[in-house]
């Protein structure tokens, strides 16, 4: 029986919600301080995704100042398509709140935002049989909105809370067989997780909770993925149902730790007594009818074509003339726009981690100004290997503490730098501390259960302790971001290669 493997989309893609039109379907996540936010993805069998674009790509649609903190701005996204019309509605929680955009065409252009006034996150809409728009949010409450001008017609109101779990939230309305499905999640995006049902005869209630909630949950168990909810369900032209939700690879011992953030996963959906029953979230499932492989993604980025790449991401915005494409044909120029990536308003180029154990490599030419390559979770949490004055070096930032714990010459001129990420599986039973590690570069040696190692022309620098670099350390919504980054002058990058060496094909 063929079998696909989850995650199936790796990395920092949280909060997934998926709509199909015909035989293709479209699937978006949050994206909180990034630009462009809110990936949007497509596929044809729900397994094999594709990212087509990015529906925030302009400052007119998202607009993240500097205020805006880390695992701010963007939260989670709702794609829906009626009437002939894409709907995409999400939360710019740093500037302005609950908003839709709109597109005939799910690769763009999209409009720019309607803006709804109405309080809390997780916006999702449905549409009756007589037309009207229902929208409901985390609360979770309803209320009736003209989604062309975004006016408030009724409500809101509250709607059915959910078990008693805490935060009940990311509530999606299904019309199916005369019932109004009311899915909803509750007990926070941690391992507490959980993905309940009600059901009513109308959007306005009153509901009725499943006879067994939650639907599916993996707290308190020791599976190897973990924090499952956040969904959102789709049904199969064969007239199958799939859920798609967020769910996290936490590795390590006591408290264990997550270095990609929270992914998007599948997994299929029964209907029981006119029920939805879904889970556990297993490694593999049993594949949908439809099945469309798509070509492995090139490792190499080389800066050739016209555009940037839609998995390209900076922090905040990018501001014109901070990067070209044509400056140095063949080559990606970054100006520095800040000082430090330690602050907000910097000059860097990033894309999510995907897999537990990868490489990544770019070449670099300083010009001369001091840049690299980052691993990132946000401002306070980042590892950078830097070129700059005839020296590569090695940073660490955690929390408080910034400290240069590698550098050596290089030759001036071009240089590839080189980012390992590893995490070990099986675990190790203990952690060698760094201070044990001895002579040579630094950390070498002290292997915990994740490690990313730094190399430049070659030669290695460090190997750091990746943990410091994960959820439990940073806190908040997102996950690791690797890119390339100049704080002074500029500097040009010839190509930029992401490898993930930890994955089967699908
Ligand atoms: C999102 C909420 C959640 O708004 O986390 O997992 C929040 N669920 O629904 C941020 O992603």
């Amino acid at each position: 029986m063929r079998t696909y493997r989850n995650p199936v989309i790796g990395g920092f893609h949280p909060d997934p919600s998926v709509c199909r039109v015909g035989e293709d379907y479209y699937l978006v996540c949050s994206s909180f301080e990034y630009f462009p936010g809110v990936p949007i993805f497509h596929s044809r069998d729900l397994v094999h995704w594709r990212q087509i674009g990015n529906v925030l790509d302009r400052p007119s649609q998202l607009r993240l100042p500097p205020e805006a903190v880390a695992s701010g701005g963007i939260f989670a996204p709702t794609i829906r398509h009626h009437d002939g019309l894409f709907y995409m509605i999400t939360t710019n929680v740093s500037e302005g709140g609950n908003f839709l955009v709109t597109a005939e065409r799910p690769e763009g252009p999209w409009s720019d935002p309607v803006w709804i006034d109405l309080p809390r996150v997780d916006p999702s809409l449905a549409w009756d049989d007589a037309g009207d728009c229902w929208l409901t949010t985390s609360g979770p409450r309803l209320a009736r909105i003209d989604p062309a001008s975004g006016e408030v017609l009724e409500g809101p109101v509250d709607i059915w809370p959910g078990t008693g779990g805490k935060y009940p939230e990311a509530p999606h309305l299904f019309h199916v067989g005369g019932w109004w499905y009311l899915l909803l999640s509750e007990g926070g995006t941690e391992r507490g997780h959980a993905v309940s049902i009600a059901r009513a005869r109308s959007p306005r209630g009153p509901f009725e909770p499943g006879p067994v909630n939650p639907i599916l949950t993996h707290r308190g168990t020791p599976r190897p993925i973990q924090s499952t909810g956040h969904a959102d369900l789709v049904c199969a032209p064969d007239g199958t149902w799939w859920m798609i939700l967020l769910g996290a690879r936490p590795r390590g011992y006591s408290p264990e730790f997550q270095v990609l953030g929270r992914e998007t996963f599948l997994v299929p959906v029964e209907w029981v007594d006119g029920w939805p029953v879904a889970g556990p979230v297993e490694e593999r499932h049993p594949a949908p009818a439809a099945w469309h492989p798509l070509p492995p993604p090139p490792v190499r980025d080389d800066f050739d074509g016209p555009g940037l790449a839609p998995c390209w991401i900076s922090v905040r915005s990018r501001p014109d003339g901070s990067w070209s494409l044509t400056e140095r044909p063949g080559r990606l120029t970054l100006h520095a726009t800040g000082p430090t990536l330690d602050r907000p308003g910097h000059t860097f180029f990033g894309r999510r981690q995907q897999h537990h154990d990868c490489r990544v490599s770019a070449r670099l030419d300083p010009d001369p100004g001091r840049a690299g390559l980052s691993v990132r979770l946000d401002e306070a949490h980042h590892y950078d290997l830097e070129v700059s004055g005839g020296e590569a070096s090695v940073i660490a930032r955690i929390g408080p503490l910034r400290q240069v714990v590698a550098r050596r010459p290089v030759d001036p001129g071009p240089l590839t730098l080189t980012v390992h990420c590893r995490t070990a599986d099986p675990l190790p039973p203990s952690v060698t501390s760094a201070a044990e590690a001895g002579a040579g570069p630094v950390g070498v040696g002290a292997r915990g259960p994740d490690t990313i190692a730094f190399s430049a022309g070659g030669v290695l620098l460090a190997e750091l302790d990746g943990r410091y670099l994960s959820t439990e350390v940073a806190t908040g919504f997102t996950g690791r971001v690797i890119g390339m980054y100049v704080t002074e002058g500029s500097a040009s990058f010839d190509w930029f290669d992401y490898e993930g060496t930890d994955d089967e094909p699908v």
